[in-house]
């Protein structure tokens, strides 16, 4: 049998399943708070265009508006100014076999309990390879944080007087991801970035790190306790749109068992 027939045989029989990595969208969905110096990202507005009425009898559809970074989104370099200039960098040019790899899925939640600002660290990566072998080139780097089950927008965005809290990346952990040549990095957040990650050197160092050497981000995602720790194959191509800076999407995973 060839390998994708028996896959397709798998996927038939339960012995693949497929998981859903990605939350619902919906008008209440939380969208990223920047310094009010800067403009929002709007979250989703549905308007309705008809709905089995005088407006279309027998067919329903809505137009939908938001920001191309709202929920589970996808994150292309073109996004951030370090990654403006790279080739296949925006939604419509990154092949899309770019978008398909091996997850390796790093679990921190305990630490992101005990700790809101929770930074990964070299450190934190090598002991995991040293459990479950090196990161691969081309695998999703994806951290369970369990950020996901804060159902709360108030308690998920997790905002103090002082900024938000919620976790992220050391700088010296994403050169190391750089390094080892993962598609991008996938977390619970709203963002890539630690809450706090404006203040750090670089600022927002998985955005101007990770897309300035042409890698991608997946943000908000859900689920992830529901992966192995590898073995897991992801699925996150974003809509094609043209000059797109990133987009809702599907994220995808396959997993055996
Ligand atoms: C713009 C500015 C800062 C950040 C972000 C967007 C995101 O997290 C995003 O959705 O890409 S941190
Ligand atoms: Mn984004």
């Amino acid at each position: 049998m060839s390998s994708l027939s028996q896959f397709i045989s798998d996927l038939a029989s339960g012995a693949v399943r497929v998981v859903d990595l990605t939350q619902p969208l919906g008008p209440d969905t939380p969208v990223i708070g920047l310094p009010e110096i800067f403009a929002p990202s709007p979250g989703l507005s549905v308007k309705q265009i008809s709905r089995y009425d005088d407006d279309g009898p027998g067919w329903y559809w809505n137009t939908i508006t938001m920001g191309e970074h709202t929920g589970t989104h996808f994150d292309a370099p073109v996004h951030w100014v370090t990654g403006k200039d790279l080739p296949e960098n925006r939604c419509d040019t990154i092949p899309v076999g770019r978008c398909v790899g091996p997850a390796c899925v790093v679990d921190v939640s305990a630490d992101c309990n005990a700790d809101p600002d929770f930074l990964i660290t070299p450190d934190r990566i090598e002991a995991w390879e040293a459990e479950h072998g090196r990161i691969a080139g081309g695998s999703w780097f994806l951290m369970r944080t369990d950020w996901s089950k804060r159902s709360d927008p108030a308690s998920f965005l997790n905002v103090a007087a002082d900024g938000p809290h919620s976790p992220g990346f050391r700088p010296d952990a994403v050169e190391l991801l750089i390094e080892r040549d993962v598609l991008g990095v996938g977390v619970e957040t709203i963002g890539t970035d630690a809450g706090q990650a404006g203040g750090f050197e670089p600022p927002f160092p998985n955005h101007t790190l990770m897309h300035g050497a042409g890698k991608l981000g997946l943000a908000s995602l859900t689920n992830l306790d529901q992966l192995p720790a590898t073995g897991a194959l992801v699925v996150a191509a974003p809509l094609r749109i043209v000059d797109g800076s990133g987009s809702p999407l599907r994220v995808v995973a396959f997993i055996e068992g």
